[in-house]
């Protein structure tokens, strides 16, 4: 198939309508002889490049580079960053496909997202933090996006944030908006970003703007301290900027809630650190756990101290960060 027009893709192409295990094998030239779609069916030029419009195979597979942030790598280094202000600002993530979608019934969400957590492949699900934008079963309009927006106050912890198929036994599913009383689901697919921490909400992830207090100088000189444009102190050095609400004196080695701080603890974030997953041992908020985190928590595991009402306000604090009590492994 030639379109000549190399915007000339506008509308939908539909390959493999009646689902009936039909393959798309004819090679698309969108544009010159050289601009062959590839590879297919899942090509890689965005619709933008080609017209607007694309070419699906049923069941219709994500669309990387017409999802908003792009979110096809799974790992945190590489995982495209979206600000927890920009969230609570009510920004969005577009998750795109080759062909339109829809929801398969009005039974809760047809997608689910959730953080990664440090306990192997446990997600805390977070779908209900979000306004979900998809084509209902009757009604709405043709789309080939789902798309999630947040919401003003709601908790966005730093991590690794995975937007998936629904699951919910008896909930909807994300289908191929195609005729047919039961259309198949979409190919089986993951959309990843990374959440990070920004408390000021002044556009800037937080991690990169935080001067923590430094072992030639006392807590007073730290707090009456002026650092450069964009920067912030951390004199009690937790992680978060001074500006930002904190609670002194939290117990931030006691990585399961026992009051304690000992060895069990210790293998909790070693576990987060090595993986590089979060929120949990993520303390800056850009992301990840890393080398800053460990300095943080090195400095309190070496205090050895967590009273109860340290311990509680660890508590609070890490579900007002992290949205919820992260699981024990
Ligand atoms: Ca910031
Ligand atoms: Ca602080
Ligand atoms: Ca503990
Ligand atoms: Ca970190």
């Amino acid at each position: 198939m030639l379109i000549a027009n190399p915007s000339g893709l506008k509308g939908q192409v539909v390959v493999n309508r009646a689902n009936g295990g039909g393959q798309w094998t004819t090679p698309v030239v969108v544009g010159s002889g050289s601009a062959e779609l590839s590879p297919l069916p899942a090509y890689s030029k965005p619709s933008d490049q080609l017209g607007g419009g694309a070419i699906g195979l049923v069941p219709f597979r994500y669309y990387e580079n017409d999802s908003v942030p792009l979110g096809a790598n799974a790992d945190i280094a590489n995982a495209h960053p979206v600000l927890s202000s920009a969230l609570n600002a009510g920004g969005e993530i577009k998750v795109g496909f080759y062909g339109p979608v829809r929801a398969s019934s009005t039974s809760g969400s047809p997608i689910e997202v959730g953080i990664i957590v440090p306990n192997q492949n446990v997600y805390m699900r977070v779908t209900d933090r979000f306004d979900i934008i998809v084509r209902p079963p009757t009604g709405g309009s043709e789309s080939r996006f789902v798309t999630i927006k947040g919401r003003s106050g709601a908790v966005y912890g730093s991590g690794l944030y995975y937007i998936t198929q629904g699951t919910a036994t008896g909930g909807a599913r994300l289908v191929c908006d195609i005729p047919g009383t039961t259309p198949p689901n979409v190919a089986s697919f993951g959309h990843y970003f990374l959440v990070k921490r920004d408390c000021n909400s002044d556009g800037i992830a937080d991690a990169g703007q935080r001067v923590p207090i430094s072992s030639s100088e006392t807590f007073s000189q730290c707090q009456s301290s002026v650092p450069g444009p964009g920067l912030f102190r951390d004199c009690e050095p937790d992680g978060v900027l001074d500006v930002c609400p904190t609670l002194n004196g939290r117990c931030y080695a006691d990585m399961n809630f026992d009051c304690e701080v000992n060895d069990a603890d210790f293998q909790i974030f070693v576990a987060a650190y090595t993986q590089l997953y979060s929120c949990v041992g993520d303390f800056d908020g850009n992301g990840n756990t890393d080398d800053q985190d460990f300095e943080i928590f090195t400095k309190f595991y070496d205090a050895l101290i967590c009273t109860e009402m340290a311990c509680e306000e660890n508590l609070v604090f890490r579900a007002a960060i992290c949205g919820e009590i992260p699981p024990t492994p």
